[in-house]
């Protein structure tokens, strides 16, 4: 199939036989076991969703549909003529899919998204009204997403009563409309708040025949680098597996047959949390403290440690370390060390950045507390982004969230295709719990 939503529609009967066959011969065995402290903590590592397009291992990280980052990277098509980085409109196949495309699938998504990549006036007028300076722009972002709803085919066609088997088409053109105007929306967002309201000529955009080098031309950066550098971080931060908050939340809002604007503006608004994407900003927010801190003090491992524990002292986090699954170094965090090394090796916050990832796992291991004490994907995407230019850190999770629209859209497109329900899981109050256990 050359178009997208053909070969989406060529899995979709296979894929429906292939869940009825397992939940015929496995449905009533115990897939895992909740104690009280899961239920109390998170639900962490509790296996009691299926999610598709990516799966996480605690070990190796992140693999989009089987695929690992590293073989993305060799496999996943390139931007003509000598692009380095995979294109995201061809890992956005992969996740759709479960396939990798070839140069003519990948081609036939750029001129799809290209073609719908026009935000309507309305929208951007209502943008531009918003109070800037006082107002974040994730809340912006999600604003903006929620904004955009009202041209929802799938709201339309459900309110026209569409069979319940054809909701997966509304929502895929949905989500491909969506991803396709993110980065006008996003770059928006960006000159509104930090440019005076000074934006990009559309006649400069009109050409461009990919999202990453869109995204990058329309926020105002002219460097092939940063378009290569936007494409790497839109494949790296798509999806994260299914039980992060906003991927989750996507899902779980997606479940009430909330079409993909409502359930991704929900996920937008968990990844705004300080724990979650949010912590990206806190990252180059820390790592300047660090260096002002330093001074004219050498960096030396001595020194920072230092600060690393005045940091815990605090009762602080160390933003960028730590994960909830993963227990070694996060590959998105390589592939953008990968970057830094041929690109910027010489940047100061590059150095700073290297020299972090020696101390810091030791620091977090004499504290004893976190279960995975390496860096993961927010410790280094600041840096790349302040090194050309783009410095506004409180910036940086909208085009966390730019990205994140590729993995989760596509799971919901998922969810509709294989008719999930409404999710509904059962909760309990301590007294409950007391009551149950004594009684035993
Ligand atoms: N610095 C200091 N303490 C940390 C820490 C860090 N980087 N990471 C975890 N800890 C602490 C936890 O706060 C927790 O302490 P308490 O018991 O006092 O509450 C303890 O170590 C155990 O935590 P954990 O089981 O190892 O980690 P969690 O699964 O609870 O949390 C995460 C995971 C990512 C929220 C946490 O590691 C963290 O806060 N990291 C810093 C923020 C960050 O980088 N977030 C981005 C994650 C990637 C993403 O989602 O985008």
């Amino acid at each position: 199939a050359t178009s997208l939503q053909e070969a989406v529609r060529s899995k979709i009967e296979p894929m429906r036989a292939q869940v009825h066959e397992v939940r015929e011969r496995f449905g009533e065995e115990v897939l895992d076991a909740c104690t009280v402290n899961q239920a109390y903590g998170g639900m962490r590592s509790l296996k009691a969703m299926v999610y598709e397009t990516s799966l996480l291992d605690p070990q190796e990280g992140i693999r989009f549909r089987g695929f690992s980052i590293p073989e993305c990277q060799r496999l996943l098509p390139r931007a003509k003529p000598s692009g380095e980085q995979p294109l995201p409109e061809g890992l956005l196949w992969l996740l759709l899919t479960g396939e990798i495309p070839t140069e003519s699938q990948v081609e036939s998504v750029c001129q799809d998204l290209k073609r719908r990549a026009a935000v309507p006036p309305e929208v951007l007028r209502l943008l531009d009204e918003l109070p800037h300076e006082r107002m974040h722009p994730m809340t912006q972002f999600s604003v903006a997403v929620s904004l955009l709803q009202h041209e929802s085919k799938m709201a339309e066609a459900y309110a026209q009563g569409a069979p319940k088997s054809t909701f997966w088409e509304y929502c895929l053109e949905d989500a491909l409309t969506l991803i396709a105007r993110l980065p006008a929306v996003a770059a928006r967002i960006y000159r509104n708040t930090f440019h005076g309201g000074k934006h990009v000529p559309a006649e400069k955009i009109e050409k461009v025949d990919d999202m990453g080098m869109r995204l990058a031309r329309s926020l105002g950066f002219e460097l092939n680098e940063f378009d290569e550098l936007m494409r790497l971080y839109l494949v790296l931060h798509a999806d994260h597996e299914g039980g992060n908050v906003s991927a989750h939340a996507v899902r779980l809002v997606g479940s009430a047959l909330s079409d993909p604007y409502l359930s991704f503006a929900a996920g937008l608004n968990g990844l705004a949390g300080p724990l979650h994407g949010l912590a990206n900003q806190e990252v180059l927010r820390w790592l300047l403290q660090m260096k002002e801190k330093l001074g004219n003090r050498p960096m030396t491992t001595e020194n920072l440690r230092e600060l690393c524990w005045e940091t815990l002292r605090e009762g602080h986090v160390i933003p960028g370390f730590g994960h909830a699954v993963l227990r070694r170094t996060d590959p998105r965090y390589t592939a953008q060390r990968e970057f830094a090394l041929k690109h910027l090796p010489h940047d100061e916050m590059f150095q700073l950045v290297s020299k972090l990832y020696e101390v810091v796992p030791r620091v977090l291991e004499e504290q004893g507390k976190v279960k995975n004490p390496w860096p993961n994907v927010d410790q280094h995407s600041g840096i790349l982004l302040r090194y050309y230019g783009l410095v506004e850190s409180n910036f940086y999770t909208v085009l966390f969230g730019v990205s994140r629209a590729l993995g989760t859209l596509s799971s919901l497109v998922w969810d509709r295709a294989l008719g999930l329900p409404i999710e509904r899981p059962k909760s309990v109050t301590t007294q409950w719990i007391r009551e149950h256990f004594e009684k035993r």
